[in-house]
């Protein structure tokens, strides 16, 4: 069994073979190198596991796969949070040769349900400590409406369900069985602007590079110890250079289950973290919190603290060497694959002022105008771009694929961006119909289609508003037959089972939608009004 997914023309395949990107190695091959190695992998709480305890972990989990007749290349639906068993799962399904989708801890009924509908998993593996898993209520309509479920594992589960269980029981006849090295490995999640969220299949080849070449420019070493307190599932957590990269390098990850400060300067002390990532708002607390009085006294071991997933601007940008007292580097990347970096010795004015440079000399990017054709150096328009780690389509979407891509194969982010002479990348602004809502995307049509199920709602738009903590928060502008109030229509969508975090900051109710000459929802003109209404 192969997933269908769109590949790389075979020129291009083999130029990334040639020029060394693509190695042909699993994924695995991240862990198994150390497999021999007792110093500490992971620090989770109280809990630690050396490589070769983490190594033990992922085959007796793998083996418990392949007694349970899962088979290389079904796929898994996943929601673990910033926990052990988050990496301990990823590389036992992927030494089984199973596809997992990670969805977000944040993530709630309608998101999970989206991604089996897309995937057709054969196995779930969740965690009682979320909401959704608390009682088994989600769990059998789940297993009921999902038909391709076989097995389940909870952690924190009993009996047969136990996920700690499996991993704890020594494996016997364990044989690693990945799928080959230019197949899908697993899925990462769209940021999205689309309905549907969509599915990104990324394959060995093309992550593990992005891995390998995000160590180098971050100088990830052995004697790397860093904080993983962004989300475990998301791109930036798990490979620029995030913890997938410490592991290759043979260094420390030490887990939290959020960015806040309280939580993490006095793990910073504790386990002497060097490395971390974090959004832009994250930082502005963490500058708070010094600021009111915890100082930076506990964050002496930090070197290199990145910061991406969202425009930061120059002005918190310039505070954080002085005041945190580390070196920072901007990181402009993207589940689809382009990673964009300031490099550790760049001058302090280029890592203040913009999003870097793409990672790999065989990545494509260019600037296109509203027609498709290329701009002048310098000039703002949209990021195109293809290379060895960028994916070729979105999974199972014909036709979201027609306009996302362009006939040669590059893929518009829909970034608006301008490259200077140097080859700087300074993020300008989006064309996509998303909120950046600190780093948490939110796919505005997607939030729009479940306000219309509302029997109040005759139109909805969903728009982006200035946040001066957030940088973007969302507002809702709606159409109704009967006045609606804010904490109804959070309610109501909640109800529908959507993450928290895409609830309407803002509801607005209009007589009508402003429209564009072409009869579309005219968005520019509500964040105009909401942009006027935050002045007067
Ligand atoms: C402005 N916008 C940015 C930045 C991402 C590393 C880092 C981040 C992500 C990520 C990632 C930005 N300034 N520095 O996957 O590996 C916005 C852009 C982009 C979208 C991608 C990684 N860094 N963005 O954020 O898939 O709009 O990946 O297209 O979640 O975030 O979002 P996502």
């Amino acid at each position: 069994m192969t997933i269908p997914f769109t590949r790389w023309p075979e020129a291009f395949a083999r130029r990334y073979r040639e020029k060394g990107y693509w190695q042909d190695l699993p994924l695995t091959d991240i862990l198994t190198r150390h497999a021999g190695c007792d110093t500490v992998a992971i620090i989770d709480g109280e809990r630690r596991y050396t490589y070769r305890q983490f190594n033990q972990a992922v085959e007796n989990l793998a083996a418990t796969f392949q007694a349970q007749g899962i088979r290389r290349g079904e796929t898994a639906l996943v929601q673990l949070g910033n926990v052990a068993e988050f990496y301990i799962t990823f590389f036992a399904l992927l030494q089984a040769g199973i596809a997992p989708v990670n969805a977000l801890f944040s993530h709630q009924r309608s998101e999970l349900n989206a991604y089996a509908l897309q995937i057709k998993p054969a196995l779930l593996i969740a965690d009682r400590a979320h909401a959704c898993f608390a009682t088994d209520d989600f769990l059998n309509t789940f297993v009921a409406a999902h038909c391709s479920v076989r097995h389940v594992l909870l952690r924190g589960g009993d009996g047969e369900y136990a996920l700690e269980k499996a991993i704890d029981r020594p494996a016997d006849n364990f044989l690693a069985n990945p799928t080959p090295a230019d197949e899908v490995a697993f899925f990462q999640l769209s940021g999205g602007s689309t309905g549907t969220p969509k599915l990104i299949p990324r394959t060995h080849n093309d992550y593990y590079y992005s891995i390998r070449r995000s160590n180098e420019i971050c100088g990830i070493t052995a004697d790397t110890r860093y904080l993983n307190a962004l989300p475990a599932a998301h791109n930036y957590a798990m490979s620029s250079p995030g913890s997938l990269g410490v592991f290759l390098a043979g260094g420390c990850v030490v887990l939290a289950s959020d960015p806040s400060a309280t939580l993490c300067f006095p793990l910073i002390e504790q386990h002497q973290i060097n490395v971390t990532s974090l959004v832009p708002p994250a930082v502005s607390l963490w500058l708070q919190a010094i600021a009111e009085g915890a100082g930076n006294s506990q964050l002496r071991s930090l070197k290199l603290l990145q910061v991406g997933g969202a425009r930061l601007s120059a002005s918190l940008a310039a505070r954080i060497p002085a005041e945190i007292g580390c070196q920072l580097q901007q990181v402009f990347g993207m589940a689809e694959g382009l990673v964009n970096y300031t490099a550790l010795d760049d001058t302090p004015e280029r890592i203040i002022n913009t999003q870097g440079r793409p990672m790999c000399p065989d990545d494509e990017v260019w600037v296109a105008d509203e027609n498709g054709n290329p701009l002048p150096r310098g000039e703002v328009g949209r990021l195109m771009t293809r290379g060895p780690y960028t994916f070729r389509g979105y999974f199972n979407s014909p036709e979201h694929n027609a306009s996302a891509f362009d006939e040669n194969g590059f893929y518009c982010s829909g970034d608006l961006i301008a490259i200077d002479e140097e080859g700087y990348i300074t993020v300008q602004g989006r064309e996509k119909d998303q909120i950046n809502r600190g780093g948490e995307k939110i796919a505005a049509e997607e939030i729009e289609n479940l306000l219309l199920r509302h029997e109040a709602v005759i139109h909805a738009a969903l728009v982006s508003m200035e946040d001066s903590l957030l940088g973007e928060k969302s507002c809702a502008y709606l159409v109704v037959k009967q006045p609606l109030r804010a904490v109804e229509v959070r309610r109501f969508l909640r109800e529908q089972g959507v993450a928290d975090y895409k609830l309407p900051d803002r509801v607005e109710c209009v007589e009508a939608l402003p429209l564009t000459p072409v009869g579309k929802v005219d968005k520019k003109q509500l964040r105009l009004w909401l942009a006027e209404r935050a002045r007067g």
